[in-house]
């Protein structure tokens, strides 16, 4: 029934770390010479742990800092040994650092506004949000935004087939039917929500979705029954 492995984490901490690390750890010391290494080498292991909370948008929760230290220590040369449940969160169902949907160059664009389900568990009542779906040659591009969510908690979130009115988005959209309940044959986004309970993440897929993606809908990671909102794209 569920496709959905809870367990899977937010892979982008590794991911950002190549990026940050060769500007956060100059080697020469020419740039400081009078400053004593001990204290440069403080620095910036405290900038290089900044960037990777700022860049990843994940990890700022409780339950996500536990993973954090092993991650963030192998991350420069071990990438490969990411593949498995990471990869599948962080290329499948979603990269942060993705060109969002509503700048894909010519792309046909298409948005829509989230609104409560009544399904919503409890203190669900402040979320909010858009999603955009842009279609292009290279496949399809869903970004959504959200606030009001639950500080470091996980959320999940499918394109659906059916419109917001009708059973909440109805079944998952996939685009061969009745073929596996999983990326790349359907569209999931997981996405962790920030200190401040903002939620922001981006997936790609090789296939156009066509019009057959009519809304999206935001689950809670844990339960994936208890839809919270849905938003019908503007086609
Ligand atoms: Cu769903």
């Amino acid at each position: 029934m569920s496709p959905h492995d809870p367990t899977t984490g937010c892979a982008s901490p590794r991911d950002a770390a190549p990026a940050t690390r060769p500007t956060a750890f100059p080697r020469s010391g020419r740039e400081t010479p009078a400053r004593p290494r001990t204290a440069l080498t403080a620095c910036c292991a405290a900038l290089t742990a900044t960037a990777l909370l700022l860049l990843s948008g994940c990890g700022a929760g409780s339950s996500g800092d536990k993973s954090l230290p092993p991650s963030t220590s192998s991350s420069s040369s071990t990438s490969t040994s990411s593949s498995g449940m990471n990869d599948m969160a962080g290329m499948q169902m979603g990269d942060p650092n993705a060109t969002p949907a509503n700048k894909v160059p010519g792309a046909d664009l298409v948005q829509g506004s989230f609104q409560l389900l009544d399904t919503r568990p409890p203190g669900m009542d402040d979320v909010k949000g858009t999603a955009w779906l842009a279609q292009s040659a290279k496949g399809t591009t869903v970004t959504l935004s959200l606030t009001g969510l639950r500080p470091g908690d996980q959320y999940m979130s499918h394109l659906h087939a059916q419109s917001c009115a009708t059973k909440g988005g109805g079944d998952h959209f996939q685009f061969v039917k009745g073929g596996p309940t999983v990326p790349p044959n359907e569209v999931h986004l997981m996405f962790k929500a920030d200190k401040m309970g903002m939620g922001m993440m981006t997936v790609n897929n090789d296939r156009r979705t066509g019009k057959g993606a009519v809304a999206i809908v935001v689950h809670p990671s844990a339960t994936m029954d208890n839809r919270i909102a849905c938003a019908d794209f503007d086609f």
